[in-house]
């Protein structure tokens, strides 16, 4: 397959000005007429983008062009003309009912109810309409929908509405015309049978706009907080960074059958259900909070993104890394910002570290890609927003506004780079970013290992800070990175010390930040009377591992006293990973491990711990994280010492005062969304699941009368998982009346699937098998692969990597029938063999196999030949 490189980027050789889309719209054929006004910009041909289309007459200027006058080769229309200008006019026949791949126009649903829709980022665009199909190409759109008005009753593309009118054949009509220019990615339609809701807003600047949201109608009733959050979101754009709307209409359409979580078609959002229907019975508290995130994620695209897109794909994390950046400040600002900065960074370590530390790893801005689809990743997205928090954080709150309020004007209407962003931040400040431009060019997760010196007769603390990058795929040579290092120093008795650095007058605050920029650097702090503890990185200062020898007392100090929320959490952390070091070799009375027990107790019992920060603490890293801690990976192993660590605290804890805090809980139990009601619940679920540790049987009775009883999704899932966990058997009952009970909420079954999926052990597989032929289960739809196919491989870590490979063998079969249907999704799914290389021998050589017969496969899809060749290497 051929290679795309960031260092071949040309500027297109034709613009196109203005583009008129004339849709006949139906299900089995559409028909789509394109007029183009191209403008010539270098002495080139024209070259249009088009796979998959019919075409039915192409013309240049008026006159039909004859065969031998362009050539259609590979996936491009080629035509040579002298002109300056030129108009150029296709008609094509595309079949959306037949479009599997969800890219392009599809059909989502049943032949007979669905509606039809698009999916244009990356490259779908050019699978409805020949066309210059990169996000450089700015164009201003005019969208005809023709359709019959009984079976499309609804007619939807993005910019302001231009006119509607029956035809004479049953049909009716309607035009949309975008006055802003932007790329093809962005272009949207939908027809078919939707309902709505709708809100009048009025922007900050006397903008009127109608905002819809659009659904089927067995779903409608599930959208308010969707627009809740929508609202909320788009007073937010306003307050924190001045940004408007800027059209008449805001339209936000769900679907069941969508390969990403959502799309920012201007003006037309498109989303995954699973990201815009939210309801007490079908919802869990995360879903809620999803929901909220990617509703304003979206709704932000309309200028990270939208009113300045990106010059090629390899600049995706100036849109995406800059967006999740703002959602996530957004989430903080709805909810509690350190939880939200606990959830951010745990996301960060489950999916980002593992594919920077194996063979998918990539630069934030990549230098090359074979499928751009396989670049939507937790890298170019977490990462990419971890560096743009590190600018931020670097610039200030004030001055990052400066910053984006000048990026936003200097490149407003245009497609920009990763250097134009830099370029602006330091420009409105006065300062040079671009050392930190190495962040985005290199790969992998730097170690910050961190030692202190305590010198009682000078009264100086020196902190010794030194990075390295271990190697990556493809990128053996690394650069020391500016690590920004927020951090704090704590006596004994847990009280912050001002801080001084040597050369200073006086003793400042007692936070600040130090920027490690080379390999090695020491920071002396002064009038420093005993040994003091450091508490490194606050609030995750940048994306990186840190190493540190501390002693578990000096965490336990950081875990009880530390004020930032995040720390105290990270103090936690660290204090767990030597905690499992200890039950990995066996050392039970390991004094981590005793350290880790005591300070968890304690917090437990003390009143003053806000539920769901306690609930994190009492979470430790995940199996996933804990590879890191070993060589070779034994996912039972992992398993097992994790497992004995949790016991351990559940001992140390006291069943009497588990049960207490569980019926405590318990008898406040709301189906209620705020903050409070849903801390209680998640504590509610560790709590829970700690007791189980220790007394089995009296869970499941806790389990089974919470599942009854349950007033809400959240609660019910949790205590059907406790239960499933427990004993899957002894689970049937209660799996089998879920499955009832939501026959036909598509969201809902999602999670019983995925919820078994996870259910650890190597009867995973048979399990997995097994709901394979249950009749909700199919192949088609993304969500439903996710669910049972991808939880399993991906975050089921005993049961995907049986020693006997039966699960990779398995996988490497399904992915083969997936990526017949939809290649992106087999891509994605397969990431799951990411890690192989560094398993134990027995599963690696089991895996190894399945891998390399896989790669060697002639018929596989683009995208997952590509995810396919990378893993094996
Ligand atoms: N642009 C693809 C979906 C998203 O990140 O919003
Ligand atoms: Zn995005």
């Amino acid at each position: 397959t051929s290679v795309i490189r960031l260092a071949d980027y040309r500027p297109p050789a034709w613009s196109v000005e203005h583009v008129a889309l004339e849709f006949d719209l139906g299900i089995d054929r559409t028909e789509v007429a394109a007029t183009l006004e191209l403008v010539r910009q270098a002495d080139e041909p024209i070259r249009l983008n088009g796979e998959g289309l019919e075409l039915l007459s192409l013309g240049v200027d008026g006159r039909t062009l004859a065969e031998g006058e362009y050539i259609l080769a590979d996936g491009v229309l080629e035509i040579a003309i002298d002109a300056e200008r030129c108009t150029v006019n296709t008609r094509v026949a595309v079949h959306p009912a037949e479009n599997t791949a969800f890219e392009g126009l599809y059909l989502s649903g049943s032949r007979d109810r669905g509606f039809l829709l698009t999916q244009c980022e990356a490259e779908g665009f050019r699978h409805i309409t020949f066309f210059p199909d990169r996000p450089d190409v700015l164009s201003r759109y005019t969208v005809t929908l023709r359709a019959d008005h009984d079976r499309f009753p609804v007619l939807l593309a993005g910019g302001n509405p231009d006119g509607e009118g029956v035809l004479a054949d049953g049909r009716h009509w309607a035009r949309f015309v975008d006055p802003h220019p932007k790329p093809s990615y962005l272009f949207a339609v939908v027809a078919g049978r939707l309902e709505r809701i709708s809100h009048d807003y009025t922007t900050a600047d006397g903008r009127a706009v109608a905002l819809h949201i659009w659904a089927e109608a067995d779903v409608i009733d599930r959208c308010d907080y969707a627009m809740d959050s929508l609202i909320r979101s788009m007073q937010w754009d306003e307050r924190t960074y001045g940004r408007n709307y800027d059209l008449d209409v805001f339209h936000v359409v769900a679907t069941h059958d969508f390969n990403m979580g959502a799309m920012e078609n201007k003006g037309l959002n498109i989303f995954n259900a699973k990201y815009l229907l939210a309801d007490p019975d079908s919802s869990t508290d995360d879903e809620y909070r999803h929901v909220e995130a990617v509703v304003a994620h979206e709704y932000f695209h309309n200028w990270s993104g939208n009113r300045v897109t990106c010059r090629d794909w390899f600049q995706l994390s100036l849109k995406e890394g800059l967006t999740v950046f703002r959602e996530q400040s957004f989430s903080a600002d709805m909810n509690s910002a350190p939880l939200k900065r606990i959830e951010d960074v745990a996301l960060l370590r489950r999916a980002q570290f593992p594919e920077d530390a194996g063979p998918l790893s990539h630069p934030v801005r990549p230098s090359q890609y074979s499928e751009i689809n396989n670049f939507y990743t937790a890298t170019v997205y977490e990462k990419g927003s971890e560096l743009v928090r590190m600018l931020a954080g670097h610039l200030g709150q004030e001055g990052f506004r400066k910053g984006m309020d000048r990026y936003f004007e200097r490149h407003d209407g245009q497609a920009a780079t990763i250097e134009d962003f830099l370029t602006a931040l330091g420009d409105a400040n006065g300062t040079d970013l671009s050392p930190y431009l190495a962040w985005y060019g290199q790969a992998g997760t730097p170690r910050l290992s961190a030692e202190g010196r305590f010198d009682a007769a000078q009264r100086r603390y020196r902190l010794t800070l030194r990075q390295r990058t271990p190697a990556t795929a493809g990128q053996t040579a690394k650069q020391a990175l500016p690590i920004p290092v927020r951090l704090s120093l704590f006596d004994q008795s847990g009280k912050a010390l001002p801080l001084r650095l040597e050369g200073e007058a006086a003793a400042g605050a007692t936070e600040r930040t130090v920027v490690l920029d080379s390999a090695e650097r020491g920071f002396v702090f002064e009038d420093v009377d005993a040994s003091p503890v450091p508490s490194l990185l606050r609030g995750f200062s940048a994306p990186v591992i840190l190493e540190c020898d501390y002693v578990p007392g000096e965490l336990a100090i950081l875990l009880r006293h530390d004020p930032d929320g995040f720390n105290r959490w990270e103090a936690g952390q660290q204090l767990a990973g030597l905690a499992y070091d200890d039950c990995r070799d066996g050392n039970v009375e390991g004094s981590a491990l005793r350290a880790w027990t005591e300070a968890l107790t304690h917090l437990f019992n003390d009143k003053g711990v806000d539920d769901a920060l306690l609930a994190e603490l009492l979470t430790p890293p995940g199996e996933i994280e804990l590879v890191e801690r070993q060589a070779e990976r034994d996912p039972d192993r992992i398993r097992i010492a994790r497992q004995a660590m949790l016991r351990k605290l559940a001992q140390r804890i006291g069943a009497e005062a588990l049960r207490a805090r569980y019926a405590g809980l318990r008898s406040e139990t709301t189906a209620a969304l705020d903050a409070p009601s849903q801390a209680r619940r998640q504590l509610k679920r560790r709590v829970l699941d700690l007791y189980a540790l220790i007394q089995p049987g009296e869970a499941r009775e806790l389990a089974r009368a919470q599942y009854e009883q349950a007033p809400g999704m959240t609660d019910r899932l949790a205590a059907l998982t406790t239960l499933a966990t427990l004993d899957a058997h002894a689970a049937e009952a209660a799996i089998a009346h879920f499955r009832q009970r939501y026959d036909g909420n598509a969201l809902a079954l999602d999670k019983w699937f995925a919820m078994q999926a996870l259910l650890p052990g190597a009867d995973a597989l048979a399990r997995v098998q097994a709901l394979e032929d249950d009749q909700a289960f199919m192949l088609k739809n993304p969500n439903r692969v996710q669910s049972l196919l991808g939880s399993f491989a991906r975050a089921n870590p005993t049961g995907f990597h049986r020693a006997d490979g039966a699960a990779y063998r398995w996988l490497a079969d399904r992915l083969v029938a997936v990526d017949s249907l939809n290649p992106q999704v087999a891509a994605r799914v397969a990431t799951a063999f990411n890690g192989w290389k560094r398993l134990e021998p027995v599963r690696r050589e089991a895996a190894h196999a399945v891998v390399a017969e896989l790669a060697s496969r002639k018929d596989l899809s683009r995208d997952l030949t590509d995810i396919l060749a990378r893993v094996a290497l």
